[in-house]
């Protein structure tokens, strides 16, 4: 069995519908990955020891969702030197601003980087992970090419009839 090489933390198992997004790119992609739900304030030890052990395990990069006081990246990131990408999960109370600075606002040294608040968030921290292994990868290189070149014929056969 391969080892998947982007890992996908979530800091709540209600985070997972924001972060189907990034499954089912990461799917469309034939890309492995693994999935966890590991949270910052509820298993800090657990988020630590995963984090340490990432690299050993053949993991190239962490993508890390969490909403409201998200220290789950960051916390993440304080453990490893692979790279690690933010998702800012929407909240009802403050509708992702609190994850959105929570996730953003690191200390200089520790390196997070956010992509948007929920869904696109979630999807393009696929793509960006994606694009992290494809500077080695020639194969996803093409399929990223290609996906892009998709969404421009998309936009280009766009007719709005007004
Ligand atoms: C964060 O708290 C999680 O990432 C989630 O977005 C939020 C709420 O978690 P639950 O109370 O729904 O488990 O740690």
């Amino acid at each position: 069995m391969s080892n998947p090489k982007i890992a996908i933390i979530m800091g709540s198992q209600s985070d997972l519908e924001t972060m189907t997004e990034a499954i089912n790119l990461l799917k469309e992609f034939k890309a492995d990955y693994l999935l966890r739900v590991l949270s910052a304030h509820r298993t800090p030890e657990e988020v630590a020891e995963f984090s340490k052990k990432s690299r050993k395990n053949g993991v190239k990069v962490i993508i890390a969702a969490a909403g409201g006081a998200a220290a789950l990246a960051g916390v993440i990131a304080a453990h490893t030197t692979l790279p690690v990408i933010g998702v800012p999960i929407e909240t009802q109370s403050l509708k992702g601003m609190d994850s959105l600075l929570s996730t953003v606002q690191m200390p200089g040294g520790i390196p997070v980087a956010s992509m948007a608040i929920g869904r696109a968030g979630a999807k393009n921290a696929a793509l960006f992970a994606l694009e992290i292994l494809a500077t080695v990868d020639k194969n996803i290189e093409k399929k990223l090419s290609a996906y892009k070149k998709e969404l421009a014929k998309k936009v280009k056969e766009i007719k709005l009839n007004c």
